[in-house]
């Protein structure tokens, strides 16, 4: 295994395990941080072994937020020439299913990189919010896009306006997590759900990743359109065979993730 400074990356059979290492800062999210976590799942990504990443913190923090220590100093031609944060969104572009296990605080930029991921799972100790404005500045890995699809205007524009968190049993209400778990059920309930999805076949698991991200960027009719194409073409992978012949047959099936 790779290693890497902020990170660790373990396999757990075709799932993976990124766990952010930076306890000292709450895992605050400094460039090194998203240097190893792109590095980390793009290795991930062409490694057709693995059908799943997830990506947690701490008991006490996913991440709570960029790294304000190291962007304090910086200007405006420092953020833009360094074209700050555009790395992450390297991370919503993997093909490979990922789970957020979010446990504690995630907190502007750790709410960010938890909506950067497929599916979003919480500990009821989670606390999330984009609190940014209370620094003088306003997300800056997405966080106004994705909270507002996700969770829509009303709520968004009070969390992004007044800075306020929002507990575990909010964010499920609000849509913006699927399941909240009790904390010390967290990893175990996160990693059980990579397992499933790992045990996919890959491909139809990518073109599904595929088609729900579609949804975000297209009118109806065209995602329409674009899942219409996806589902005609899963027909040429032996694993819709396997899959099909396995519900006839009455056993459960054995993908071969191509
Ligand atoms: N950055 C740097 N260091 C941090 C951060 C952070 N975001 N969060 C915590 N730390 C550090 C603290 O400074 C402290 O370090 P030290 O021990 O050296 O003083 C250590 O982590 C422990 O933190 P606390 O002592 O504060 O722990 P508490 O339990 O008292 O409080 C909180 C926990 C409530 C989470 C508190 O730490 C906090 O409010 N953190 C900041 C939360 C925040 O505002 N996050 C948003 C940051 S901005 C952002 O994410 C996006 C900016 C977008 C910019 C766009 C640019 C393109």
């Amino acid at each position: 295994p790779e290693a890497y400074e902020t990170i660790t990356v373990e396999r757990k059979g075709r799932a993976a395990l990124l766990t952010l290492n930076r306890p000292q800062a709450l895992n605050a999210l400094n460039l090194q941080v998203m240097e190893d976590v792109v590095a980390a799942v793009e290795a991930l990504d062409r490694d057709p072994g693995c059908g799943c990443i997830v990506i947690t913190g701490s008991a006490k923090a996913f991440a709570a937020g960029a790294d304000i220590k190291e962007m304090h100093p910086q200007g405006y031609l420092d953020m833009y020439l360094s074209d700050w944060f555009t790395a992450w969104d390297r991370l919503g572009q993997a093909r490979t299913p990922t789970v957020a296990a979010v446990s504690g605080y995630a907190l502007g930029g750790g709410c960010e990189l938890a909506m950067l991921c497929d599916i979003l799972i919480a500990a009821d100790t989670a606390v999330f919010g984009q609190p940014e404005i209370k620094l003088g500045v306003i997300p800056g890995i997405g966080g106004s896009q994705r909270l507002t699809r996700a969770i829509g205007k009303a709520k968004a524009m009070d969390l992004c306006l007044t800075g306020r968190t929002m507990d575990a049993a909010e964010a499920e209400r609000a849509g913006l997590v699927s399941r909240v778990v009790p904390a010390d059920e967290l990893l175990g309930e996160a990693l059980a759900v990579a397992g499933t999805v790992a045990a996919m076949s890959l491909p139809t698991a990518m073109m599904a990743k595929e088609a729900v991200g579609r949804a975000f960027e297209t009118t109806l009719a065209e995602g329409v359109r674009f899942e219409r194409r996806l589902f005609h073409a899963v027909f040429a992978t032996a694993d819709q065979k396997e899959g099909m012949s396995a519900f006839i047959d009455k056993r459960p099936p054995d993908f071969h993730h191509r």
